[in-house]
């Protein structure tokens, strides 16, 4: 093994191509590799292959239509995108790599002693199309954290915004200006072959996702506490638990909750604003830094990402006018009057999901195990009776069951995290796992500029003889 990681990546692909037939002995030497980079080496020129021959025989076969409705309504329902990390069921939910979240929390390695999945893990099966081992697993984590120091101006930049800034504002700003730090664009600059940009790439996308926790806790006790505390990175402990004690929480259950919640909200296929924005920056060949910020912009959206802070501004009203105690009556009364005034219930409905999001299920389950008692879990629990039926009864609401972000912010609550204004940072450094995988699968693929064709109204009608 020891030979194995003195292999680069380039010269790895290029064994393969002059020696297919070693290329099985490469690969069970790379799945037990610990050398997450060299495990994707080996893997990316066989998948080259794989989509090249497809689109050879069925580059010119329909998978589709467009309507007009399609061209209004938010282009719902038109495949137009490849995304290799997650695919998402309307029925069933969400699917990291063919594995269900009930499949992910049975078979990714946990902490010792833990409970719940650990993201790496999540990020490897996510890269690789593998569920990895404990070793490669714990081999990321320190990785992660080797590569977590944040540039000195990035930490000044944060020093001296306002706290009145929105933490998503705050966390997109020192993400672009991070960019400095970029191989990617280095490398671009000086005439690097579009053959290693996915090398590059990948570089980028290991050094953000490990300075997203500092990024993120940098933010944190900025603009919530005194600005300090937020000590040094331990490289044998995992992301998650790096990431709590640097935001200033040592309870070993908010930890094992921060695992389970950066490995949920990581990936929701290529289509939700925030994926498909990171993809089609990244197509511009804008690096990393610049499109997982762009993406950040559109996940602080309160249809997006924003919703799980709304859904706690709306739950703070809710108890704020009816109460504890209030009765399903009194609940009902509230929810109207949210939907008579124009608003949306946050929390609830989806452009693709028909059923309780899975992400929503497993994070009740987890409150019923840790704080079934909780008062707000318990009016959670109470609206996840009442919403469904009133949404339907409005008559237009395709998905009336509850999303991811209307059971996040409950659980940060009662373990003390209780600034909602921040949350949608936490749904960000998860994102970054799954769209930064998809980032280096897209420059692997040598997938172009994304360019679809628009059309005016007049054009529009003017093509379909529309009176
Ligand atoms: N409350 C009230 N009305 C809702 C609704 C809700 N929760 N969900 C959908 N509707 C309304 C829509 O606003 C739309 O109304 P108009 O025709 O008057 O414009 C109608 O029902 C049809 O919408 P849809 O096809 O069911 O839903 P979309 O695909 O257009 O939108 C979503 C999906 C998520 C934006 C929408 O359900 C919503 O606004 N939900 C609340 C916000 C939320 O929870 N967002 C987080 C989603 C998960 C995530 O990305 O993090």
């Amino acid at each position: 093994m020891a030979l194995f990681r003195r292999i680069t990546p380039q010269r790895l692909a290029d064994t393969q191509k002059t020696f297919p037939q070693i290329s099985l002995i490469l690969r069970q030497l790379s799945d037990a590799s610990t050398d997450l980079k060299a495990v994707l080496a080996a893997k990316i020129p066989k998948e080259q292959e794989r989509v090249k021959n497809f689109r050879k025989n069925y580059g010119n076969t329909k998978v589709g239509e467009v309507t007009v409705d399609m061209m209004y309504g938010g282009m719902r329902g038109i495949k137009g995108l490849v995304c290799e990390t997650s695919v998402l069921d309307p029925d069933e939910g969400i699917r990291f790599r063919g594995l269900s979240i009930p499949e992910c929390q049975k078979v990714l390695p946990k902490a010792p002693g833990g409970e719940e999945p650990l993201p790496e893990g999540l990020f490897w099966l996510l890269i690789t199309g593998d569920v990895p081992t404990d070793a490669q697993v714990k081999a990321l984590s320190k990785e992660w954290a080797e590569r977590a120091e944040l540039p000195s101006h990035v930490v000044q930049l944060l020093n001296n915004l306002p706290t009145s800034v929105h933490p998503m504002s705050q966390f997109a700003s020192a993400v672009t200006v991070c960019n400095s730090e970029s191989k990617f664009a280095k490398a671009y600059s000086n005439g690097v072959h579009k053959s290693k940009y996915w090398e590059y790439v990948y570089e980028d996308s290991m050094d953000l996702i490990a300075k997203l926790p500092v990024i993120a806790a940098t933010i944190y006790r900025n603009t919530y506490k005194d600005g300090s505390g937020i000590g040094a990175i331990d490289t044998s402990k995992d992301w998650s638990h790096n990431f709590a004690m640097m935001l200033g929480f040592d309870n070993p259950e908010f930890i094992e909750l921060l695992r389970l919640y950066l490995t949920i909200h990581t990936d929701h296929e290529g289509g939700n604003v925030s994926a498909h924005t990171v993809h089609l920056v990244g197509s511009a060949l804008s690096d990393p830094y610049l499109s997982f910020a762009a993406g950040m912009c559109g996940l602080a959206g309160p249809l997006h990402g924003l919703a799980n802070q709304e859904v706690l501004v709306w739950l703070q009203k809710m108890r704020q006018q009816v109460g504890d105690k209030a009765s399903e009556e009194e609940i009902k009364e509230f929810i109207w009057k949210t939907l008579k005034s124009g608003q949306v219930v946050p929390g609830y409905g989806h452009a693709v999901l028909r059923k309780t999001d899975p992400r929503y299920t497993c994070q009740r389950e987890f409150a019923l195990k840790h704080l079934p008692e909780d008062t707000m879990f318990q009016l959670v629990s109470n609206i996840y009776k009442v919403v469904p039926p009133i949404l339907t009864e409005l008559g237009k609401v395709k998905n009336p069951w509850p999303n991811v972000d209307a059971h996040s912010g409950v659980l940060l609550q009662y373990y003390g995290l209780k600034e909602m204004n921040y949350y949608t940072v936490l749904f960000g450094v998860s994102r970054a796992l799954g769209v930064l995988a998809s980032l280096v699968w897209d420059r692997a693929l040598g997938l172009p500029i994304e360019r679809p064709k628009s059309m005016s109204t007049d054009g529009l009608m003017k093509m379909l003889k529309a009176k």
